[in-house]
């Protein structure tokens, strides 16, 4: 193997890169440096190593151009929440809701491990940019990796290389990641946040949550951080627009737990009884956004690509998802065809196949009782092959956002779709967001688990805090978007109850009526709710009892819910906001005197 010609030399002058680089390098100890430059030479010459190291597979490049498959080690196929640190100088900083390790302790421990890890090894320099080229709202981060794995995805998931140092300068305010998969032993794995000094250590793992560093770790733990401190959201949200046939546009964002179909709902393709109507993706996952000169709330999506879960995504749930993974696309742990040029997943379009190699390369047949690609197997795709991206994708701007949405899996209680009173009570609403768990992530299925914001596992501080943060954000905005809560997945006698997927366009458009003031709607206790004849339901299968049952609250049902909600709101003790826990008191008295 040739050595790369950009090897050693650093390609960049900024005295304080230079000088970490070198730092961390003495501590890692690898063979070699190489400073990215995200050219498509690089790209060319990267691929080509990470086949001949046995990293990737190419996939037929007649049928999917620019796709490779790859294979995490088996123990390392997701994110590690109880290998996550938050590094604070007080437990307190972090709260009840993250693990929390001292700084000193954490750099002396993880430090141990990254001495000499890299031996035999090439140190990748990469720097990479949270957002678009020249926006105010980005962030320039430099991730140095052991895994040349992780320098293909980043450079996917991110606008990497020259770029980012141009936009760095000699500034000293960069974000300092380092990561080395070390021995992929689950013993010796840490993730390791510290926002004092805007650093993200990753040791241990090769999974992309845990190591391509731009995503969960620096865009929104370290940068919810960041937003608190410079007075903006970094949120786990999707940002969608909605075009209505005269070209009016609208911008959402929304904020979903995992297993919710947030990526599906980004992509979403109108039905028939909405011709002319259209939805862009601008983002699928993050969201930072901050106060516009207009006093409206400006999004941006900080990530340049997907890293989507491949289970479940078809041509019924998802289109634009299977067009953008059909070029230039990164798989992971799904599984090969036996000619090993194709992958599938469960839940992909057409009949299972007889026969398949599996997540882990054993022989698997269509009899077997396991699943052929794992559940959370990923592909890594970059947004451009999305057919629906936003031509406002990367505008340094952002774009504004008029309605924000909480959604969660409840088979009871929360109405298909309901609109707060106000910002109080919105961010109430996001406070006590909850979803039931399906089988994947724990075993239990059907338990109703607290995911404010959806941000629970990745909140950089204390979430009290974060809360209080939400609340006081209010008085910077002067156009502050309205905020929705919806359930798609509310059930009678078992059955769901909405129909989903493009149909949701039904929901978005009411939500998008609602928020430039113009659709009917009741007030309940519990927000305002649509009467019958305030959704457009013309062409949909769906009767009067049924609509009824998908948006009717049930006092007692939300009696239950009220007094659950108690039990996360006490875990954050003082921290927690006096407003929240007084609007959850006042509904709990109103729906008493319905009881
Ligand atoms: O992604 C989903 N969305 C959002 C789409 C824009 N899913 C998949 C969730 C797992 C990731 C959904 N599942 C949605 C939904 O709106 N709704 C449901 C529940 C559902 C499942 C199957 C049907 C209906 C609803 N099938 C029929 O009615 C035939
Ligand atoms: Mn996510």
């Amino acid at each position: 193997m040739t050595e790369p010609r950009n090897s050693t030399t650093a390609p960049t002058s900024n005295p304080h890169l230079i000088q970490w680089v070198k730092e961390m390098a003495a501590l890692c100890k690898p063979d070699r440096i190489v400073w990215c430059d995200g050219s498509e030479d690089e790209k060319t010459r990267l691929y080509e190593q990470a086949v001949a190291e046995g990293v990737i597979q190419e996939l037929d490049q007649k049928k999917l151009p620019g796709c490779y498959y790859a294979r995490s080690n088996p123990n390392d196929v997701a994110r590690v929440e109880h290998l996550t640190f938050i590094c604070t100088p007080t437990k307190d900083e972090a709260g009840p809701t993250n693990n929390w390790m001292a700084p000193d302790e954490a750099y002396r421990k993880l430090g141990g491990l990254f001495d000499g890890a890299m031996k035999g090894r090439t140190m990748y320099v990469v720097p990479y940019i949270m957002g678009p080229a020249g926006s105010e709202m980005s962030k320039v981060g430099i991730e140095l990796t052991d895994s040349i794995y992780v320098v293909l995805n980043m450079r996917i998931m991110t606008r990497m290389g020259k770029i980012a140092l141009d936009m760095l300068g000699d500034a000293n305010t960069f974000n300092r990641g380092l990561h080395s998969t070390l021995d992929v032993n689950p013993e010796r794995r840490y993730i390791c946040h510290f926002p004092q000094d805007n650093t993200i250590w990753s040791i241990g793992s090769g999974y992309g949550g845990n190591v391509l560093l731009g995503k969960k770790c620096l865009a929104l733990r370290i940068g919810s951080v960041l937003g608190r401190d410079e007075g903006w959201l970094a949120e786990h949200m999707l940002i969608l627009g909605v075009e209505s046939p005269e070209g009016q546009m609208t911008y959402v964002a929304a904020a979903f737990p995992s297993a919710c179909g947030k990526t599906n709902f980004a992509m979403m393709i109108p039905p028939k009884r909405f011709n002319g109507w259209k939805i862009w993706t601008v983002g699928d996952d993050i969201a930072w956004m901050r106060v516009g000169p207009d006093g409206r709330l400006w999004a941006i999506n900080p990530e340049a690509g997907y890293f989507g879960v491949a289970p479940g995504t078809s041509m019924q749930s998802n289109p634009n998802a299977m067009q953008t993974v059909l070029k230039d696309t990164i798989f992971t742990n799904v599984a090969l065809t036996p000619d090993k040029g194709d992958v599938w997943w469960e839940g992909k379009d057409g009949p299972i196949p007889a026969d398949l190699i599996d997540w882990q390369g054993r022989p698997w047949t269509n009899a077997s009782p396991e699943k052929a690609a794992h559940p959370n197997s990923r592909f890594t795709a970059p947004a451009r092959n999305n057919p629906c991206l936003s031509r406002f994708a990367d505008d340094p701007q952002g774009v504004p956002i008029s309605a924000i949405i909480f959604g969660g899996r409840r088979a009871s209680t929360v109405p298909l779709v309901l609109q707060s009173f106000n910002w109080t009570h919105g961010v109430f609403l996001g406070a006590t967001l909850g979803s039931e768990t399906t089988a994947a992530a724990t075993g239990k299925v059907g338990v109703v688990r607290r995911d404010p914001m959806a941000m629970l596992p990745f909140c950089g501080y204390n979430m009290g805090d974060y809360f209080a943060h939400w609340l006081k954000m209010q008085h910077k905005i002067a156009n502050p978007p309205k905020i929705f809560m919806v359930n798609w997945f509310r059930q009678h006698n078992g059955k769901f109850l909405w129909p989903g997927f493009g149909e949701n366009m039904r929901v978005l458009k009411w939500i998008v009526d609602r928020a430039r003031v113009a659709r009917g709607a009741q007030e309940t206790i519990m927000g305002w709710v649509p009467r019958p004849g305030d959704l457009d339901l013309s062409g949909l299968d769906i009767s009067d009892e049924q609509i009824h049952e998908a948006t009717k609250i049930d006092y007692r049902e939300w009696k239950t819910e009220l007094e659950s909600q108690a039990e996360f709101f006490d875990k954050l003790g003082d921290r927690m906001p006096r407003p929240l826990s007084l609007w959850r008191e006042m509904l709990l008295a109103r729906v008493a005197e319905r009881l």
